[in-house]
């Protein structure tokens, strides 16, 4: 566990170090996708500008409805960035997205074969219409910012917490927050496994505190299908019949 445990964190450490600040939700409650937004403020052709946002955890931007545009527009105030849509045979989405919606300046698409690649163009006059662009853009070369889009938040343990009261019974319901809920995610403390969670929505589930029967301290760990691993460290102290639950500690990717 220990090794594990280094090994994930040090991965951590290395997704920190190139993480975008501060992305943005577009959250379901206000008729979003809940993916994560950013603006990456790089010089890239558009082929490095689509790996760079692979190794972030992300993608290149796809705008698929007016809404989308329409969030981006209003709260990441974009600069000319490449977005993730490439003419190959047809224009498509590199995500695999049904291409349907489009926001072409007049005129455009106009570059044929040697521009394939879908540019952003928030300055007047173009206010947020695209143009297709060759690999380096026209500006001065290579000089491409981009914008991404993560489908989770690129650190989504950092958002991990719990909610308890001071001291919980065995059988008490507690929350836990800030999870990418997916089927397949599973929920432990320590070496219990929680297996009757309820979703209460898609960032909060509901749990009852297990009966860990020893003393200790133990670790809330949430399991995603693809292999990462959330969790937060409780200070938990084992009664007969009662946890008495620590301030979290410390929290891993
Ligand atoms: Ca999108
Ligand atoms: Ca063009």
């Amino acid at each position: 566990m220990n090794c594990l445990r280094m090994v994930l964190l040090s991965l951590s450490m290395a997704v920190a170090a190139t993480a975008v600040a501060d992305p943005i939700q577009w959250p379901a409650s206000e008729g979003g996708n809940g993916h994560w937004y950013g603006i990456v403020d790089a010089r890239l052709s558009w082929t490095a500008a689509r790996a760079d946002a692979a190794a972030r955890g992300g993608h290149l931007a796809t705008i698929t409805s007016q809404a989308e545009l329409d969030f981006i527009w209003t709260n990441l105030h974009p600069i000319r960035s490449w977005l993730g849509g490439i003419r190959d045979g047809g224009w498509r989405w590199i995500t695999g997205e049904p291409w349907a919606y489009t926001n072409w300046y007049p005129g455009e698409p106009n570059g044929g074969a040697s521009e394939p690649y879908l540019q952003f163009s928030p300055g007047l006059p173009y206010n947020g219409t695209w143009n297709d662009n060759s690999n380096c853009g026209h500006v001065s070369g290579c000089d491409q910012p981009y914008l991404i889009e993560y489908d989770q938040h690129p650190d989504a343990c950092s958002l991990l917490d719990v909610r308890r009261p001071a001291t919980w019974n065995v059988g008490e319901a507690f929350e836990v927050v800030g999870v990418d809920f997916v089927e397949g995610m599973s929920l432990r403390i320590g070496p219990i496994q929680v297996t009757d969670f309820s979703v209460t929505s898609s960032e909060l589930i509901s749990a009852r505190v297990p009966d860990l029967s020893a003393s200790g301290i133990y670790d809330l760990v949430v399991a995603y299908p693809d292999g990462r691993m959330c969790w937060v460290v409780l200070g938990a102290i084992v009664g007969a019949e009662e946890l008495s639950w620590g301030a979290v500690k410390s929290m891993y990717r």
